[in-house]
């Protein structure tokens, strides 16, 4: 295959999106590619010097005249800019608003005909698609965009129902980097977090976002602890955090649940746990749950947009209704008392990491969308 020069935009410092766009831009930039990030600030992941790998700082600067500061125009402004300068041959944008909108214009201002490769992952559709003020743009960022992909079969049915766009949708799913997740020999970590070795670990990691049902996370816990002895970590912060710190204050489970706020190193806190929940109302992957499944966690989730497609219930996990906390604690309790069980469930996430996750595959899929649309 041809080295292409590669852009890639995404919001450098949010959640799943930004680290699977990172993640890609290094894993390219090994395969001999040269990878130019447009982003607002240096991508949170791109932690070491990569010589095929040049940053590109939006700078988006505040005007009294405006009400808002313009980082859509000077996004495309600087994605125009790179075009030209570097002759990249595609462009590889994360959220169909603002940021294939902006590549659109930047492609025009830039009179090129770079392909432009539109990745959605839930939030711009699932959140942003339900809004009529934005609903038309979504569309045409899709519709324009050379070849459009989501990250699971339930995005593309979601963008389908919410924006009817009249372009075709392929689902590439996310992949983790496995050198970085896997299951590591972590010492007395779990002693130093103060957990007794007799106590089982769960562990919960997001954004804190309403979205994300934090409470059912804890309230499911309350339940498995009444049973097991156990300790929860909630890795993250966000929204949520302070109301679910008031719901464990006085309670028994108080000195039981661990917050650690935003950590770097997952895969040492995957490593100590046994059993990861990720109970949200919209997901549509749940990278966080492939993390845990690359560290040999099994995992319990709601059966909620892509998550069924992450979980095989029975086989790496079980999934349950959205809010169904008796099922959990059940599940929970089950996975955790079963040691037979636990071993089956952390076997088999492995395997589907490397069956269908693993970042090898998911790379060269990529690859291949970009010789299709690349300069030629
Ligand atoms: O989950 C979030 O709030 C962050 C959001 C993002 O834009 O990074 O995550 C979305 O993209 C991730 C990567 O593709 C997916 O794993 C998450 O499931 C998805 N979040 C939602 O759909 C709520």
């Amino acid at each position: 295959m041809r080295k292409l020069k590669i852009g890639i935009t995404c919001y450098p410092t949010v959640g799943g999106s930004g680290v699977i766009a990172t993640e890609l831009g290094k894993m390219l930039a090994e395969k001999g590619h040269d990878i130019h990030f447009i982003t607002s600030s240096m991508p949170f992941r791109l932690n070491k010097m990569y010589p095929n790998i040049t940053y590109h700082q939006v700078e988006v600067n505040s005007y009294s005249v405006f009400q808002y500061a313009p980082y859509d125009i000077a996004l495309a402004n600087k994605m125009a800019e790179v075009i030209e300068d570097e002759g990249l041959d595609v462009l590889h944008v994360h959220y169909a608003i603002p940021h294939a909108v902006c590549a659109i214009l930047a492609k025009d201002m830039a009179k090129s005909d770079i392909g432009i490769v539109t990745t959605l992952h839930g939030t711009d559709i699932t959140v942003l698609g339900d809004d009529s003020s934005l609903s038309g743009a979504i569309r045409y960022g899709i519709e324009k965009s050379d070849i459009v992909t989501a990250v699971s079969d339930s995005l593309v049915s979601q963008t389908v129902e919410l924006i009817a766009p009249k372009k075709e949708i392929e689902t590439i799913y996310n992949f983790v980097d496995e050198e970085e997740y896997s299951k590591k020999d972590v010492g007395n970590l779990k002693e130093l977090l103060g957990i007794r070795p007799d106590e089982k670990v769960i562990i919960h990691v997001s954004n804190f976002r309403k979205v994300k049902h934090v409470p059912d996370v804890v309230k499911s816990f309350e339940l498995i602890r009444q049973e097991i002895p156990a300790k929860l970590l909630l890795v993250g912060d966000g929204p949520e955090k302070h109301p679910v710190m008031e719901y464990v204050k006085g309670k028994s489970i108080e000195k039981d649940v661990l917050f650690l706020g935003k950590q770097d190193n997952l895969s040492e806190l995957y490593s100590i746990s046994d059993l990861m929940l990720l109970l949200s109302q919209k997901e549509s992957f749940g990278l966080v749950l492939l993390e845990a499944m690359a560290c040999e966690v099994p995992c319990i989730g709601t059966n909620v947009g892509g998550i069924p497609e992450v979980i095989s219930h029975g086989e790496n996990g079980f999934l349950v209704e959205l809010g169904d906390i008796a099922k959990v604690a059940e599940y929970g309790v089950k996975i955790l008392r079963d040691p037979l069980l636990h071993k089956n469930l952390s076997e088999t996430s492995i395997q589907i990491v490397q069956e269908r996750f693993s970042s090898s595959q998911i790379v060269e899929q990529y690859e291949a969308m970009y010789e299709r649309v690349a300069r030629k």
